[in-house]
């Protein structure tokens, strides 16, 4: 079995890592100072030059860049390359307020999809193989980058995109899919659904490669029951290219981060205090190999840990455990990334005030999403159609907004009990952490 697919780089000597590492971030300062304002103003306003940064070891000085940061530059603010240089866009599921726009050239795309073609080679994937990619194609970077990484690899590139089911099951059963990329939650409906027509004993599958949300080992073990495969995790967000910043191997025992392309640190969430590896923090990436849209030092808001140590299956990149929960209050819901302050947005633009609850939940390994609203008084005395008509009106414009759909329940003004300290607005019982 082909277990790396460039493994020369994934099983490169800590030492090689590390020179790359330096190399590469000396470079990458430099090309961002040289291309972008905005990063020269905060290096200047940190009292840090290129001249400064010599090596990994001299990460620390620079400055962070958060999501505030990219909404601040929207759309063009942080772009390293000329327009003209840039091939392709994506963005992350949010807002038009909260939308993070990904500029990439031809160079980036490569880079990326050598990331997922090495996730899919982890998997035992091979030119042999049908992968059917079923993340959501489009400005969601799942689709694209798991497509790029299949077609590297060779395999037979079913591009299905989510959604329709019976479609998935037919053609996942007609054409022998063997490795299946979705997220984790649409993975356990998929198998839910072969069951209940009767398909399971039709699927050749062997593998999955699931990501874009937390998930539990509980959730693995019925994925791999229920489809017959072995299930692995992969990681990544929009800012620092997509799926496959980091991927699980055969030893599900974490995910190897791709230290070639990008340094990952863990940092104190409340005072940015680097800290030593096998902490529990805040992870922060910096991209050394980006030429449009490199991020140094972007803080994910993920809170994960961080370890070394050698992994059976040879490959010596830093592994990365799941992510045990966000410094921010942002959820993932049906895999699509949601703010509170979105909803609140929403409520506020329709005449409702501002008090209500976000309830989410994982039943039968599927999310979900229910919003009590409190109806103002005037509302409250309208007939009952009135009041429907008004419901349906605000799902539409949460719909539009967050891209999912909410259930949405009024309720008699003063309803949602109040709270004295800070308002509890979101209920999360799933327990994914
Ligand atoms: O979710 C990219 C992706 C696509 C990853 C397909 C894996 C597979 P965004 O929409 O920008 O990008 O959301 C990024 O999702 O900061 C994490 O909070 C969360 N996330 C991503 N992968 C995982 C995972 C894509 N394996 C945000 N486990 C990240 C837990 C994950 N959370």
């Amino acid at each position: 079995m082909t277990k790396y697919y460039q493994p020369e780089i994934e099983c490169a000597s800590p030492e090689q890592i590390k020179a790359w590492q330096d190399e590469r971030l000396v470079k990458q300062v430099k090309h961002v100072w040289d291309n972008v304002p905005y990063y020269r103003k905060k290096m200047e306003e940190k009292g840090v030059t290129p001249e400064d940064i010599k090596s990994t070891a001299d990460l620390h000085k620079l400055p962070f860049l958060t999501k505030d940061d990219l909404r601040e530059c929207y759309p063009y603010g942080l772009l390293a390359k000329p327009l003209e240089e840039c091939v392709r866009i994506q963005s992350t599921s949010g807002t038009t307020g909260k939308r993070v726009v990904a500029f990439y050239t031809q160079h980036d795309i490569d880079l990326w999809e050598d990331c997922c073609a090495r996730a899919i080679t982890a998997v035992g994937g091979t030119k042999e193989d049908v992968c059917q990619v079923s993340y959501g194609y489009g400005l969601f970077t799942g689709g694209p980058g798991l497509n790029g990484g299949s077609h590297k690899v060779g395999c037979l590139t079913l591009p299905m995109s989510s959604g329709n089911t019976d479609r998935q099951l037919q053609f996942m059963t007609d054409l022998g899919a063997t490795i299946l990329c979705c997220t984790p939650s649409y993975a356990a409906y998929l198998g839910e659904s072969a069951k209940e027509a009767g398909l399971t004993d039709k699927l050749k599958l062997k593998a999955g490669i699931f990501g874009a949300e937390a998930w539990t080992q509980e959730m693995r073990r019925d994925i791999e029951k229920s489809l017959g495969i072995k299930a692995y995790d992969i990681y990544g967000l929009t800012e620092i290219s997509g799926p496959g910043v980091s991927f699980e191997c055969e030893a599900q025992a974490g995910m190897h981060i791709n230290e070639d392309h990008f340094i990952a640190e863990i940092i104190n969430p409340d005072t940015g205090e680097v800290l030593p590896d096998g902490e529990k923090g805040e992870l922060v990436f910096t991209c050394i190999t980006k030429e449009a849209f490199p991020m140094i030092r972007y803080r994910t808001k993920d809170i994960c840990v961080l370890n070394r140590e050698k992994c059976a299956c040879g490959r010596t990149h830093v592994r990365m455990a799941k992510p045990m929960g966000r410094s921010d209050d942002m959820l993932i819901i049906k895999g699509v990334n949601v703010f509170p302050s979105q909803i609140e947005a929403v409520l506020l633009e329709q005449g409702f005030p501002p008090n209500y609850q976000i309830i989410v939940d994982r039943v039968n390994n599927v999310d979900t999403f229910d919003i009590n609203v409190e109806m103002p008084l005037e509302m409250f005395s309208d007939t009952v159609r009135d009041v429907t008509t008004k419901e349906k009106e605000l799902v539409a414009a949460l719909k539009a907004m967050l891209g999912i759909v909410a259930k949405v329940h009024l309720m008699a003004p003063k309803s949602i009990a109040r709270s004295e300290g800070k308002a509890v607005r979101v209920v999360d019982k799933r327990k994914l952490f």
